[in-house]
């Protein structure tokens, strides 16, 4: 049972889409959201049909993709869906309100398929709601992650900005929950206390090989990050630049849920 699991999260955190992702992640013992950082579709593919058992969320950047089309598109998140997954387009909306409603639609369509979007929230509230609307408009439901920490080296999200972030989001139901520095566990239990239990944190820079990535990047100990208060392990090159995505997948999956057992327990 999802609230056994996922202990007080489960009875604060009322959100839908967090809800969805909590059962997500008790059906298939795993709280790894991939980072599908892979230019063509059929790399994209061939990773989904590979590690689609062992993680709860699909994560793109749709725009990263080289031979994109429409149609190609349509076909992988039904694959997505048949696999069980959210589909989080990571976006970083950062522009106001009503242009940020617009970016949902346009080429890429992102409302149409997207659970979940990132954003900053360094124009304003009003961007959340122009998310937002943008789903309702197409009879959609979904939700925005903030960012509140980045893994980056020498990022601009210092703690002031973070906790205006929090307070602000704590607030917006679209707001499903916050972006942490998963590469420093010290941080994000800081990020937790001001979060409360009320919203998730999603954490990226996290990786079985803990230092420093490639440029900037920063990476701490997924089992860490999710002891600190993190709920969902977003990993890129740790399974899809390993030298056997299935065998990393289902390792980070086997430690984020033991890591998920030991803090409720
Ligand atoms: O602060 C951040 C926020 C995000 S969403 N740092 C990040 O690295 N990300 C994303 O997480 C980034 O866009 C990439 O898709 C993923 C990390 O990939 P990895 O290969 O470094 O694990």
């Amino acid at each position: 049972m999802p609230e056994d699991s996922w202990g007080e999260r489960w009875s604060l955190c009322d959100n839908n889409m967090a809800r969805k992702y909590m059962e997500i992640a008790c059906r298939k013992k795993t709280l790894v959201c991939l980072a599908a950082d892979r230019k063509t579709m059929g790399g994209l593919l061939e990773l989904i049909e590979d590690v689609g058992p062992y993680i709860a969320v699909l994560k793109t950047h749709v725009d990263l993709i080289e031979d994109w089309t429409q149609e190609g598109w349509v076909e992988l998140c039904s694959i997505a869906k048949s696999a069980d997954l959210l589909i989080f387009e990571d976006r970083k909306f950062a522009d106001i309100g009503k242009i940020s409603n617009k970016q949902m639609g346009g080429i890429y369509d992102v409302q149409s398929w997207a659970d979940l979007v990132t954003a900053h929230l360094i124009s304003g509230p009003d961007i959340v709601d122009g998310l937002c609307n943008a789903w309702k408009g197409v009879g959609n439901e979904g939700a925005v992650l903030l960012l509140a920490q980045m893994s980056s080296r020498g990022n601009l999200l210092l703690e002031d900005y973070t906790n205006s972030v929090v307070s602000l989001g704590n607030k917006h139901p679209g707001v499903v929950g916050f972006i942490g520095n998963g590469s420093n566990s010290k941080d994000l239990a800081v990020l937790r206390e001001v979060v409360g239990g009320g919203k998730m944190i999603w954490t990226p820079g996290v990786n079985l090989a803990i230092g420093e990535g490639e440029l900037g990047q920063r990476y701490g100990d997924p089992r860490e990050a999710i002891l600190a208060g993190s709920d969902c392990i977003i990993v890129g090159s740790g399974i899809h630049q390993s030298d056997s995505p299935v065998n990393s997948a289902m390792e980070y999956a086997r430690v984020s849920w033991d890591a998920l057992c030991e803090r409720v327990s």
